[in-house]
């Protein structure tokens, strides 16, 4: 069997895969099987000038391949293109966007020094799977150094519609770049058709029905891969004595009976703001939810660099500590923020111990923490999702709550039914919901990614 070789930015820690999250529970166990080669940043930050030196471990059978990054790299790369950028924009958050062609030359440059690492380490029958944002030219610079295997790449974040995208200067260059793969995965059809439509509103490509596509020279494979999670991991891990522990001191130590939960990094496109309001005017306009529900939310600080994140982090405490002020008691906390990262199995069990799972982001490539929440409820008494349309799970995930983010109302009176909703419903709901995300688990994302790229081996034309 041919070895998968992974790139993503930054490399997990492979001895605690089980607290980063999907992706890299999903990526360790399709490398395993494979004995396979992970590349990445390792997350050091040396001086300018400094030689890079590639860093090789083994972990069982993976090799991990690390280098790190110099303060310019992470200046113009990282923050600079990558979150100043091409984030935003891809969020259709152009207002947020900064250009800079300091930051194109950092990216460019950094994608270079990937290539020259990665290319002495590289064997001839290797299926390379290149991942995010971050790392758009990477095929393209390896082709250039005549790098003539398989090559897929895979975008976790949305891919924006032409309207938003050709306002960047480097648009033609970035999807240019993009048609160096043999397969790129999108997360959901709307991203797809996007993609689709910048081909040929721009004239630049041909679509054909069999899901491939012809631009600038070659035909590749462009086709939808939605991401999930390892339900029976996490549905597990809501359920051990500690799970059990700790809803047991949730319960004792709060007056609430029913507790709304929002899990997310700390960013202006998970649409906190809205949400934090959304729960002011429910207790405003439904005075009975005083002491009876709390809005508990971890915020996991992330890119704290960035003005745009301190900025968001601002807004949040200001609104928290509004709702605090105006509705709380000596008993009681309407909201609990926590900007800190908490480990996995607490979040398990506080997803499981919550009645309402509020996933409401303005835009989202997919988001996992709606699948975390579907996969730790009980099945005869769970909670209700309540999930934002512009998130990508709401694409599978009809039988959530689907809300707009941005309607304030909206949000209130979802939460509201929420939390008046009939247990029939409830489980009515979370069972369909729950069959969903098994059937399009963190296995199904991989296995289907890595067989496109196999079936795709003796298709591409050079
Ligand atoms: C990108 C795309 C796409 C959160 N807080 C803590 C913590 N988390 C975990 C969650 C979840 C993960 O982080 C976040 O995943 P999301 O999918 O929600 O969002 P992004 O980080 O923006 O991920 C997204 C994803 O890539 C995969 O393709 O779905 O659309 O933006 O697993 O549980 N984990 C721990 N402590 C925390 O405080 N341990």
């Amino acid at each position: 069997m041919s070895r998968l070789v992974v790139i993503s930015n930054r490399i997990a820690d492979l001895t605690k895969s089980s607290q980063s999250g999907g992706l890299a529970v999903a990526l360790v166990d399709a490398l395993k099987a494979t004995g396979g080669l992970w590349f990445g940043w390792g997350g050091d930050i040396v001086g300018n000038g400094t030689k890079i030196e590639t860093s090789i471990e083994n972990i069982d059978s993976v090799t991990v391949a690390s280098v790190p990054l110099t303060e310019d790299d992470y200046d113009q790369y990282y923050l600079g293109f990558s979150n100043k950028e091409l984030w935003p924009v891809f969020h259709y958050r152009l207002d947020l966007a900064e250009f800079d062609t300091d930051h194109v030359n950092g990216y460019r440059r950094v994608n270079q020094m990937f290539a020259d690492k990665l290319c002495p380490l590289l064997k001839p029958d290797d299926l390379i799977w290149i991942h995010d944002y971050h790392l758009i030219p990477l095929a393209s610079e390896l082709r250039q150094r005549n790098v003539g295997q398989t090559i897929g790449f895979f975008l976790h974040i949305p891919f924006p519609p032409p309207e938003i995208l050709s306002a960047t200067p480097e648009h033609e260059w970035l999807v240019r770049s993009l048609a160096s793969y043999d397969v790129i995965g999108f997360q959901t059809s709307n991203d797809l058709a996007n993609f689709h439509r910048y081909l040929v509103e721009e004239e630049k490509g041909e679509i054909f029905t069999d899901g491939r596509v012809h631009a600038y020279g070659r035909t590749i494979q462009a086709d939808v891969f939605p991401i999930g999670i390892d339900v029976d991991a996490f549905a597990e891990m809501s359920r051990t004595p500690e799970a059990e522990q700790q809803i047991e001191n949730l319960r004792r130590r709060t007056i609430a009976r029913a507790h709304i939960i929002g899990v997310d990094r700390l960013d202006y496109t998970k649409g906190l703001p809205e949400r934090f309001k959304a729960f002011g005017r429910l207790l405003e306009s439904y005075p009975a939810n005083n002491k009876a529900v709390t809005l508990m939310q971890v915020a996991q600080p992330t890119r704290e660099d960035l003005e745009a994140y301190a900025n968001i982090r601002h807004e949040l405490e200001g609104i928290s500590g509004a709702i605090n002020g105006n509705f709380g008691d000596f008993d009681w906390t309407p909201v609990r923020y926590i900007h800190r990262s908490v480990s996995r199995d607490v979040l398990a069990a506080l997803f499981r111990a919550s009645m309402v799972g509020l996933v409401t982001p303005l835009r989202d490539g997919m988001n996992l923490v709606a699948k975390e929440y579907i996969a730790a409820q009980e099945h005869d008494n769970p909670g209700v999702l309540i999930l934002s349309k512009f998130a990508g799970a709401a694409e599978a995930l009809q039988e959530a709550l689907l809300v707009n983010p941005y309607d304030v109302d909206e949000v209130t009176e979802a939460m509201q039914k929420s939390i008046t909703m009939s247990r029939d419903e409830r489980i009515e709901r979370h069972k369909i919901l729950f069959a969903k995300i098994k059937q399009h688990d963190a296995h199904h994302w991989h296995d289907s990614f890595i067989s496109a790229l196999r079936n795709s081996r003796h298709g591409a034309v050079a």
